[in-house]
């Protein structure tokens, strides 16, 4: 993994809310990952969540046609678990984001299948159960990214204005411009990705997908990443199991570590 980053790298993903790194994986990490990937997918089976409590099956929805999605299969699988968490990202994702430490809150396979729906505008952050306006995710591209087949698109400098309104993943791809009119105008910044490229964008950057038109999948792994220090916001997650939720207080620092482990800290 490339984690390396330059102060130009830093300065421009502050500015705009997102960065794209070619080559982030070398051509063997790609097969490692891709391998892990695509095995842990298959283990989840109609699980949405590994761990999870519930059973989250969308059917032949138009959300289920926009990605298949699984979270966490860092729970389930060695490899995703030393790539997602690795504290060399874990201190690549804090410069970026310019905070002294990082935890994981999940990770999750994104795969748009052949012939998908377009991923509507969406800011992350608002859907978590903590705000923070330093929540950055990794995209990695385990397969091309391109104009065809659904890569994202980020509007720059929108993680500078947004607040935690947002709007659902739905079929009218412009709702978020409901809920912030001033950025209806602004122009969109395509990223395709070569597989083994990658983006970070912030919690709070307007991003979206086009439509997969190609009769091939377009395979990604994410993880989002949640500022050390970070408290409950009150907000149920599919990610909290229900013991968990309950346990919490709005203002409670989110500190479980078996929950959302500690991936790299300044102070240790
Ligand atoms: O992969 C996609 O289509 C959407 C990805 C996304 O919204 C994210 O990673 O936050
Ligand atoms: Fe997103």
């Amino acid at each position: 993994m490339k984690t390396q980053i330059t102060s130009e790298q830093i300065a421009e993903y502050q500015r705009n809310g997102f960065l794209t790194v070619t080559d982030f994986l070398s051509s063997g990490e790609i097969e490692e990952l891709k391998t892990a990937v695509a095995g842990a997918v298959d283990r989840m089976g109609s699980k949405k969540v590994s761990g999870g409590e519930v059973d989250w099956e969308d059917g032949d929805t138009y959300y289920s046609r926009v990605f298949t999605q699984k979270l966490n299969l860092w729970r389930i699988d060695e490899t995703v678990k030393r790539y997602m968490l690795s504290p060399e990202l874990g201190r690549m994702v804090s410069s970026l984001a310019g905070v002294k430490g990082m935890r994981v809150w999940h990770d999750q396979a994104l795969i748009k299948p052949p012939w998908g729906n377009p991923t509507g505008w969406h800011l992350d952050n608002p859907y978590w159960s903590f705000h923070s306006k330093n929540s950055i995710s990794i995209w990695i591209a385990l397969e091309d990214a391109t104009l065809n087949n659904g890569c994202l698109y980020f509007m720059p400098g929108t993680h500078k204005q947004a607040g935690f309104d947002n709007a659902p993943i739905g079929e009218n791809i412009g709702d978020l411009f409901k809920v912030y009119p001033e950025w209806a105008k602004l122009e969109a910044v395509p990223a395709p990705l070569k597989a083994g490229s990658a983006s970070f964008h912030n919690g709070l950057t307007a991003h979206g997908a086009g439509a997969n038109m190609t009769p091939r999948t377009r395979m990604a792994m994410t993880c989002a990443y949640m500022p050390e220090g970070s408290t409950f916001n009150g907000q149920q997650n599919p990610i909290l199991p229900d013991r968990i939720f309950k346990s919490l207080k709005v203002g409670d620092l989110l500190d479980d570590d078996d929950q959302y482990p500690l991936i790299y800290s300044e102070k240790s």
